[in-house]
């Protein structure tokens, strides 16, 4: 019979193949990766989240970064995958990697909304939101990016089921959400920097999207989102705008950079990946390797101000 597809770091792998890839590049690694459950989805699938860094007695500042908010965004899930390899691979011969890993941790959650992520492979590729059932309309699911207690469902978010946008019932409304929540807040003194991976516009967003007010840090955010930026652009020349999300996306509420930099991470950034509309969602499997290659000199330009500050 036909063998079945294999993980690949080059192709959009389904939710079962990441799960087993979870479960063979941690027990490979056991210095540098750990795995745990911050909980289960909707229809009851585990939310895995890998731990990167040397080991160590005493407890280490991290850094939070989450792909697969929203089902559709399948490059989101690609780069979580490619960050965790170039880690284990790069450890030990590159120094920034090394640095890193040695003074800090990464928690990387590859797929946040899994239901909607295997729904998008399954029964419809451009779905967006969570899964779940809402009493009173046939209509299902909820935007996790407007699901966070964040001037919640007060701009650019809808409290209709049937909206691609929709809030949900209350905040945290979604289990996914609040299982990122619970995991962030129950680590927040270590916990220094949140990123979130989306797709598509080339932009670096930062607090807030739920007001046009700026944030206390604002200058700093802007200073290390225009380096990472460069930093990005140096690789393949992809070009990248960065500002507050109100300002330069759109208004937004409920958003968990929004939510996270209040809760006092400082360096909330959102990633919008590429492209600019070409392929939209449906980015070509040729486009994830240099998406991932130039992503990860921001990813690491961020990660190295977060350890030196
Ligand atoms: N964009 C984000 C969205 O959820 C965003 C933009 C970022 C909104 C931060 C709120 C906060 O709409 C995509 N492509 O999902
Ligand atoms: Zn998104």
């Amino acid at each position: 019979g036909a063998s079945p597809r294999a993980h690949s770091y080059t192709k959009y792998n389904t939710w079962s193949e990441i799960e087993a890839w979870a479960d063979t590049i941690s027990s490979s690694n056991p210095s540098l990766l750990s795995k745990q459950i911050i909980g289960n989805t909707y229809e009851g699938r585990s939310m895995v989240l890998l731990k990167v860094g040397k080991s160590s007695a005493s407890p280490k500042p991290a850094i939070f970064i989450d792909c697969g908010i929203h089902a559709r965004e399948w490059i989101s899930p690609a780069f979580c995958q490619w960050f965790v390899n170039e880690a284990v691979t790069t450890y030990g011969s590159d120094s920034a990697m090394t640095s890193l890993l040695n003074d800090m941790d990464v928690y990387v959650l590859p797929v946040f909304n899994i239901d909607g992520y295997v729904f998008t492979h399954t029964n419809d590729r451009m779905w967006r939101k969570t899964r779940s059932r809402n009493s009173g309309s046939s209509c299902m699911g909820t935007d996790p990016n407007r699901n966070f207690d964040a001037g919640w469902c007060t701009i650019g978010a809808s409290s209709n089921p049937c909206s691609e946008t929709f809030c949900g019932s209350t905040p945290e409304s979604e289990i996914e959400s609040k299982n990122v929540a619970n995991f962030i807040r129950n680590n927040k003194s270590t916990i220094k920097a949140y990123l979130t991976i989306h797709s598509y516009s080339q932009l670096l967003l930062f607090p807030y999207s739920y007001t046009y007010g700026l944030a206390a840090d604002h200058s700093e955010l802007l200073k290390v989102a225009e380096g990472a930026s460069a930093a990005l652009t140096s690789l393949y020349g992809t070009r990248y705008t960065s500002g507050p999300g109100a300002a330069t996306i759109y208004p937004a509420a409920g958003g968990s950079d929004d939510w996270a930099y209040d809760l006092g991470v400082k360096y909330s950034y959102t990633f919008e990946l590429r492209d600019t509309g070409y392929y939209g969602f449906l980015l070509p499997e040729s486009q994830i390797k240099p998406t991932c290659e130039e992503t990860m000199l921001a990813v690491k330009y961020i990660a190295a101000h977060v350890q030196k500050n």
